[in-house]
């Protein structure tokens, strides 16, 4: 399917939903599979079609917006920065759930401390090799289990999964980490991302099927 094809039929798929009623329920889940998710023991590929491919001695990750230390970090300098280990589950709006993903990475927290965002800080706007971006609260990306992933399962990331680096923010649906990840921006006004402009919930809460706004 064309690139264009393939984001116009998600596209429409969230107006069907929404249509249907479908877009957030008012009652929490407190199971570990979220409401309307099916688990999977394998692990889906979702982009946009594209899954560019960044050589380690290009790669770049820029920190940058209302923050008083603006970065670009090499592959070299990010590997420099602590890193941190976290297994978290993974649940995609298309309803399949992962379970125990084990991430490698430096820690979002890591990066906020480096780029000393602002106090107008806000909100976060990730963008990606692919054209892709997400947006999502600053508050939601300080968990103490959000990273950005080089690593999963012991391996270097692979490339259909957003290697050499993407983000990962397991608390919400998984739209909201971006793959090829290149760039992190701090913004006082929230900016809505590539799916959040074409039907997908701002804010992406798993556990109550926050999936269309
Ligand atoms: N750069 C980029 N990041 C992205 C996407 C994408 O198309 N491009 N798709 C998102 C969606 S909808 C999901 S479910 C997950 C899928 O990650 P996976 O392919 O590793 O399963 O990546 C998210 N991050
Ligand atoms: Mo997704």
């Amino acid at each position: 399917m064309s690139k264009e094809r393939y984001i116009a039929a998600k596209q429409t798929w969230a107006e069907k939903q929404k249509a249907r009623g479908v877009t957030a329920r008012a009652v929490a889940s407190r199971d570990r599979l979220p409401p309307g998710q099916k688990l999977t023991d394998g692990f889906p590929v979702l982009d946009l079609g594209v899954q560019p491919e960044i050589p380690l001695g290009e790669w770049r990750l820029k920190i940058d917006g209302l923050v008083d230390q603006p970065v670009e970090l090499t592959w070299e300098q990010f590997h420099a920065l602590p890193p941190v280990a976290d297994v978290s589950d993974f649940h995609c709006v298309t309803t399949w759930s992962k379970f125990d993903c084990r991430w490698g990475g430096v820690a979002f927290t890591t990066l906020y401390e480096l780029a000393q965002p602002k106090p107008e800080a806000r909100f976060v706007y990730f963008t990606s090799y692919d054209g892709y971006s997400t947006n999502v609260p600053l508050a939601a990306c300080l968990d103490d289990d959000v990273l950005v992933a080089t690593s999963f399962a012991g391996a270097p990331l692979p490339r259909e999964h957003g290697g050499p680096a993407r983000v990962i923010i397991p608390k919400l649906y998984a739209w909201k980490g971006a793959k090829f990840v290149n760039g992190i921006t701090f913004l006082a006004e929230d900016k809505p991302g590539f799916w959040e402009v074409r039907g997908y919930s701002n804010t992406a809460n798993p556990w109550t099927e926050d999936r269309y706004a």
